[in-house]
């Protein structure tokens, strides 16, 4: 369509259902089925956030919310097309949808800030194999990272005041923030990984915009596998906290742009329980989801991928 522009927004996905479950894990273990322990570890984790994670309807409405924001500003019309790495509706699909709309522009928007091989690359791979398989398909326009955006840190700083500002008084001034990215293996980070340097300068760039003096770096959620994962754990920081004289901890998932499993389970539920074993405050800063400013942060990226192609 003449003047359409095209945003391929893609996410990691979440089982709708608890019956999803063991085929999203085995899409997530490259095709191995998960033994019946880890099955049911996983399905526990969801019941323990309810039943489900809010991560498809989040994306959803980002996806929604960015196209409008881009379709207001350059007055064309613009349509997002969201595809997941690890259930339906997957990339190729997204990008079958994309290609019969016959944009005369389009973008691709992976909602992760921090590059990997083991993350964003996955999402366009996927995207590009879908595309190579029509000959006629638009070029897409691949954004690689937005870790250091300056209102991806800005909305990140400003989430962190404000958890910082509702620990108690007295606790504030021993608190430390710990900015948390997912682990990703340790063998891909050995291969020269840009990854833990992108999380690195997502976190000093927001500890300086908040004005921080007691921050760290740290990886949550590793996986289950026999390969070491890239540390520390979060858990670990947490428990060597108080012997540094610390009395409240503040975690800024500052790796993920949305609720979901790793932050409602991971951060909420366990790295809560092992600060309060501790004897910490534990305070977690607000997810960035579809809130106006994070927005604006994807419109901006997106509006400039596609000035830059001009
Ligand atoms: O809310 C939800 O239901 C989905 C939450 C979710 C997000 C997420 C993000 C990332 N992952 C990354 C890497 C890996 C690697 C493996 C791996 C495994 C899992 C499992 C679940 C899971 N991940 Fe995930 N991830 C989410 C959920 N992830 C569930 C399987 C159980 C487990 O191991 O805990 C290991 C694969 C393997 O076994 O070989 C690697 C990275 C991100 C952040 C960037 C992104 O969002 O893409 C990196 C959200």
């Amino acid at each position: 369509r003449k003047d359409l522009v095209a945003l391929l927004v893609m996410a990691y996905g979440t089982p709708q259902s608890l019956d999803q479950v063991e085929p999203y894990y085995t899409h997530i273990r490259h095709g191995r089925p998960p033994t019946p322990e880890l099955l049911q570890e996983l399905i526990d984790r969801y019941k323990a956030i309810g039943g489900k994670s809010p991560l498809h309807e989040i994306t959803e409405e980002q996806a929604r919310q960015v196209a409008a924001v881009v379709a207001e500003r350059l007055g064309r019309p613009v349509e997002p097309f969201v595809g997941y790495l690890h259930i339906a509706p997957f990339i190729a699909e997204a990008v079958e949808r994309l290609v019969a709309a016959r944009p005369q522009e389009a973008v691709g928007l992976v909602l992760a800030p921090q590059y990997s091989a083991a993350s964003v690359a996955l999402y366009h791979r996927a995207a590009q194999e879908a595309l190579a398989r029509h000959p006629g398909a638009p070029a897409v326009h691949f954004i690689d990272h937005f870790h250091s955006h300056p209102g991806f840190i800005a909305a990140l700083a400003r989430r962190v005041e404000r958890a910082l500002a509702e620990l108690p008084a007295g606790l504030r001034e021993g608190a430390v923030v710990i900015f948390t990215a997912h682990s990703i293996p340790q063998p891909v980070v050995d291969r020269g990984d840009p990854y833990p340097r992108h999380v690195e300068e997502t976190a000093a760039k927001v500890a300086a915009a908040a004005g921080l003096s007691r921050w760290r770096v740290a990886y949550q959620s590793a996986g289950r596998t026999a390969d070491p994962w890239l540390g520390p754990d979060v858990t670990e920081v947490i428990r060597r906290l108080p012997g540094e004289g610390a009395r409240a901890v503040v975690v800024c998932p500052a790796g993920f742009v949305a609720d979901h499993l790793e932050v409602l389970y991971d951060l909420d539920i366990e790295a809560r329980q092992v600060a309060e074993e501790v004897g910490l405050a534990f305070a977690r800063t607000p997810s960035l989801n579809a809130d106006a400013d994070f927005i604006e942060v994807l419109a901006d990226l997106v509006l400039d991928r596609l000035g830059a192609t001009r």
